[in-house]
């Protein structure tokens, strides 16, 4: 098939599409197609998954309006079918490919997800059919993974027995449907053609921007995007231990900064978590190690200080933390070692009930290689739902790591009455010195300097 013949039948709807990986981002993708009338495939190897998916039950665990009517009609209409067989692609148009991209200890991208995806449906692959994968990547991975593996499966060429390209997600848990509708997207293609068939594609369901451009820019964009979050707050957070140390109020100091024009200084605190920010600047790093793409003589050596930096100065918030916690619970006459410690809020985000990379997760490491005890409150995450008042008892510290919105309304006065050591370490910002030495707490707050 030419890539004419396939942007017809993607005009008309006729074009068979499938998602390899119904993750939190595969599944709202193949659902939101399927929804337009699509014949979508959905291919996941969690057998558990597939019977769910396939019975209309979403497997994504928290709130994701809308999900769950979408995926029972198309299912229940025959558009969306789920399987955990390969073979079942080779009658497939459009593939799109939605695994996992994670990086390991090293900071080095684990693409074991994305080759065996990639060659597994090279084996399958039928002449003519687009791929795009929607998985961020570091740049250059689709020239030199993607594109190989590809024409080794399937044994044709790229552009002539098969099209490329790739379209990054923009997708935050809890608004996946609207941010799928609603934010623009960078269609990379590799070449000019291919990237305009995936506008007509994407054009069915995104209502916002398509921007064409060549793979390796969509890549940068994707991972650049994210590098950038994490560095504007490691600034923010550099800001608050200087503040800390010479006798500043990081709070107010960024009011006043974000006062001055096209100033937007971000907000400093227990450190940065999730699946995006603090994986995504390592696989920009990436980029410039896998530019094989490119002749000998146009590579460079890229000193790559400021990303790495930034990750060093996130990554230390929740031990900051701790320090803080230490020099508190010192000042009210305790040791860390042997005291019981609430802590307040293990998901990485407010609001939300997603642990991934939590900052909270580093700090319990840490306060029980000191010796502490630890006992955790998250009003979102099931296994921390625990009675507040219950876990507070008799504790010597109460640290808030997540600005829950449930704990800016907590009652600090009868908090503290639930102690046995009245010491409050704000991780967040939430209350100010003067309401918590009202309540009569012995208290830190981040990027706050001891007032005492
Ligand atoms: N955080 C700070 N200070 C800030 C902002 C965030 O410490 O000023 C911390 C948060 O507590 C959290 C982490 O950083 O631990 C990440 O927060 P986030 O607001 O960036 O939320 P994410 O991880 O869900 O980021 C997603 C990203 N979206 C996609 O990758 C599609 C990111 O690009 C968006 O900017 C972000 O959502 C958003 O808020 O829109």
């Amino acid at each position: 098939m030419t890539l004419d013949q396939l942007r017809k039948k993607i005009e008309r709807k006729d074009a068979r599409l499938a998602v390899i990986g119904l993750g939190y981002v595969g599944l709202p993708v193949a659902c939101m197609f399927a929804e337009k009338g699509f014949d979508v495939l959905g291919i996941e190897i969690l057998p558990e998954r597939v019977a769910k998916i396939n019975a209309g039950v979403s497997p994504i665990e928290g709130e994701e309006p809308g999900l769950e009517s979408v995926l029972v009609k198309v299912t229940s209409q025959g558009h969306l079918r789920a399987s955990s067989d390969y073979q079942d692609l080779s009658d497939r148009d459009v593939i799109l490919i939605d695994v996992e991209t994670p990086v390991d200890e090293n900071n080095i991208p684990g693409y074991n997800a994305l080759r065996a995806a990639t060659r597994s449906l090279g084996s399958v692959l039928q002449a003519g059919s687009l791929v795009v994968v929607e998985s961020t990547i570091a740049p250059g991975t689709i020239h030199n993974v993607v594109k190989p593996l590809l024409e080794e499966g399937s044994g044709r060429k790229l552009n002539e027995g098969f099209y490329l390209g790739n379209c990054p997600e923009r997708v935050m848990p809890g608004k996946l449907l609207a941010n799928l509708r609603t934010m623009s997207r960078v269609v990379g293609g590799m070449t000019p053609e291919t990237a305009e068939t995936m506008v007509l594609l994407y054009r069915h369901i995104v209502q916002a921007d398509l921007d064409p451009t060549d793979s390796v820019t969509a890549e940068l964009v994707k991972t650049a995007e994210n590098a950038y979050r994490d560095v504007q707050i490691a600034f923010a957070n550099e800001v608050a231990l200087i503040c800390q140390a010479v006798g500043g109020d990081v709070w107010r100091v960024r009011q006043l900064v974000n006062k001055s024009p096209f100033r937007q200084m971000h907000l400093p605190g227990a450190g940065v978590g999730g699946h995006c920010i603090p994986k995504d600047p390592w696989l920009l790093a990436y980029g410039v190690q896998q530019a094989t793409h490119l002749r000998a003589a146009d590579q460079q050596e890229v000193p790559l200080r400021l990303i790495p930096a930034a990750r060093a100065v996130n990554d230390s918030m929740p031990h900051n933390i701790a320090n803080l916690l230490q020099n508190a619970l010192h000042s009210a006459g305790r040791e860390l070692a042997g005291a019981r410690i609430l802590v307040l809020g293990y998901a990485y985000l407010e609001d939300s009930d997603d642990t991934r990379n939590s900052p909270s997760e580093a700090l319990v490491e840490r306060l029980k290689k000191m010796k502490a005890e630890v006992v955790i409150h998250d009003p979102y995450v099931p296994e921390y739902q625990g009675e507040l008042e219950q876990l507070a008892r008799n504790a010597d510290a109460a640290v808030l790591m997540v600005a829950h919105s449930q704990y800016k309304k907590l009652d600090l006065n009868g908090l503290k009455n639930l102690l046995r050591t009245p010491v409050f370490i704000d991780g967040r910002g939430l209350f100010s010195a003067a309401q918590l030495k009202h309540a009569g707490w012995t208290y830190r707050i981040i990027g706050v300097s001891v007032q005492e």
